[in-house]
C-alpha cells in the first residue's frame, strides 16, 4: 500500500489559523521522532497563521500519559485544540498494545468528553526506521498532518457554532 506523504495538503483548503489557539503534548520517549514532531506541528502552525504566543507546548513522560495531559490542557487552558504527540515503538510484548489502545481510546474519548478537536499524532511502528520516515523524513512530518488536522476540525467546529 502506498503511504501518503504525511506534510501535502492543499494550502487553498486550509482554514487561517490566526486567533486560533492549540496546546501540543509532546511525550519524552522516543524523544529523537517525538522531538521532529513537536518541529512539524509547531512550524506548521505558524506557517498557517497561527500566532507563536498561541502555541502552548506541554510534555509528558510517555505515550500512555498523552491522555490526561491532553485532559490537562482541556480543563485549565481556553484552547481551541489539543494535539497529542508520541512514537510507540513494537518491542518483545505486548506493552505495546497496551499503549496504543490506551492512548487510542483517551484521545477519542477527550474528543467526545470536551467537545474539543483533540488529534491523534501518535506513530505507532514496527521499529525505529518506520518512525523516523514518519517525523521529517521520507514520509513526511505526522506532526504537519497534526497541526492541519486541528486546523480543519477547528474550522468545523467554528462554522457549525455559528
Ligand atoms: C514503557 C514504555 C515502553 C516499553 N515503550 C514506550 C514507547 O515505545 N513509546 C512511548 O511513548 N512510551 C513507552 N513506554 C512508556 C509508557 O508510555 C508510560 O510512560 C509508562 O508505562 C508509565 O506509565
Amino acid at each position: 500500500m502506498a503511504t501518503r506523504n504525511l506534510s501535502e495538503y492543499d494550502r487553498n483548503s486550509m482554514p487561517d489559523g490566526n486567533g486560533m489557539k492549540i496546546g501540543i503534548v509532546v511525550s519524552e520517549w522516543n524523544y529523537e521522532v517525538t522531538g521532529a514532531l513537536a518541529d512539524g506541528a509547531v512550524e506548521s502552525l505558524k506557517k498557517l497563521g497561527v500566532r507563536d504566543e498561541d502555541i502552548l507546548v506541554k510534555h509528558v513522560p510517555g505515550s500512555f500519559e498523552l491522555t490526561l495531559g491532553g485532559q490537562f490542557f482541556a480543563e485549565y487552558t481556553d484552547v481551541n485544540a489539543i494535539i497529542l504527540l508520541g512514537c510507540v515503538i513494537q518491542g518483545e510484548t505486548r506493552h505495546f498494545d497496551f499503549i496504543c489502545q490506551g492512548v487510542a481510546k483517551g484521545a477519542t474519548d477527550l474528543n467526545i468528553k470536551y467537545n474539543l478537536p483533540v488529534i491523534f499524532g501518535v506513530l505507532t511502528t514496527e521499529n525505529q526506521q518506520q518512525a523516523l520516515d514518519r517525523a521529517g523524513g521520507k514520509h513526511g512530518n505526522k506532526g504537519d498532518e497534526a497541526a492541519y488536522t486541528a486546523l480543519k476540525m477547528v474550522a468545523l467546529q467554528t462554522s457549525l457554532r455559528r
